[in-house]
């Protein structure tokens, strides 16, 4: 249930909150790949033209940000754009969502944040890159994103593809399990991974179209139980880089942050970049392929989901 005060904080666009008010469907999109996944202006590139893939599928784009302390359910072109070319934007997930509210700031939002606000606004589906995950060497770092905990308590489907390669693919698959979160793979019997179509990692479910993924979700929402669901959807294969190819790459961006003692929330921002460098600008390619790729899914299960609830 939304909180009354919330609303105080939350501006939803006009076409938002009519596609909301209709119940016709809605896709929430995250702006940290705007702010922190991707250069400019690939960025803001990358941002419009996935609205655009989800208005072509017949749903509603509402990219998420605070902008100035107001927690934006759908960007204007204007603030979208705005947001791709500052550099002093937050990355804001559950932690500090609120703190930049409070404090007027700006940021993106990262998987787990922009949940929360699709969740408030009412929002069932959201369609993004990867999540953040366990990261390689968690037992002695302890970084695991709040991604993981927030699919497990927040009930919005996550259309990705898998956990970025970055991360460690079994153990995020693990945690998930432990707190009940489901992991469908679209079409596949096995995990993405992310830049690579496929990983050695079995995936713990499988579900080839739309309305089978929405009809999961709305079963389990009948069932009453809470929480949200992660979707893994393979890269297009005309799109991907190989699994083997990544390794190295992944390897050597991970051995550059150990050196240089990158930590916390600057971690995925910095492989990310550095994985971009290494590869020449494939995996920027790859990445904005795989995110359109995802976009266009979402707004399929949105659409499905609106169709049963007519
Ligand atoms: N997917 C991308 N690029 C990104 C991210 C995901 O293709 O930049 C962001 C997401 O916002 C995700 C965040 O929630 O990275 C994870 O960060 P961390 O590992 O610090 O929790
Ligand atoms: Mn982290």
């Amino acid at each position: 249930m939304t909180p009354e005060t919330a609303y105080r904080h939350m501006d939803v666009l006009e076409p938002v909150a009519a596609a909301l008010a209709a119940g016709r469907p809605v896709v929430a999109l995250e702006s940290t790949i705007i702010t922190h996944g991707m250069p400019f202006p690939q960025n803001s590139e990358m941002a419009a033209n996935v609205e655009a893939i989800i208005r072509a599928e017949g749903a509603e784009p509402a990219t998420i940000a605070v902008i100035d302390g107001r927690l934006k359910i759908g960007l204007s072109d204007k603030d979208r754009t705005a947001l791709a070319r500052r550099d002093d934007a937050m990355k804001l997930s559950r932690a500090d969502l609120a703190f930049a509210v409070a404090e007027g700031r700006t940021g993106g939002t990262t998987v787990a944040a922009t949940m929360i606000a699709a969740a408030l606004a009412g929002i069932e589906v959201f369609a993004t890159g990867g999540i953040g995950g366990v990261h390689k060497g968690a037992e002695q770092s302890f970084d695991i994103s709040a991604d993981l905990d927030e699919l497990a308590r927040t009930p919005v489907i996550v259309v990705s593809a898998g956990a970025k390669a970055i991360l460690d693919i079994e153990k995020t698959v693990e945690v998930l399990e432990t707190r009940g979160v489901p992991v469908v793979a679209h079409g596949s019997d096995v995990m993405p991974a992310f830049w690579s179509t496929t990983s050695p990692h079995p995936a713990p479910l499988r579900l080839d179209s739309a309305e089978a993924i929405a009809r999961f979700h709305r079963t389990r929402g009948e069932l009453g139980i809470s929480g949200g669901m992660l979707v893994a959807n393979p890269v297009p294969a005309a799109d991907e880089i190989a699994q083997d190819e990544m390794a190295v790459h992944i390897a050597a961006a991970q051995a550059d942050a150990e050196r240089q003692g990158i930590s916390g929330k600057a971690v995925t921002p910095f492989l990310l970049s550095r994985i971009l460098e290494l590869t020449g600008g494939a995996s920027l390619k790859t990445n904005i392929a795989l995110v359109e790729n995802n976009a266009r899914l979402a707004a399929r299960i949105a659409g499905a989901l609106a169709e049963s609830r007519a």
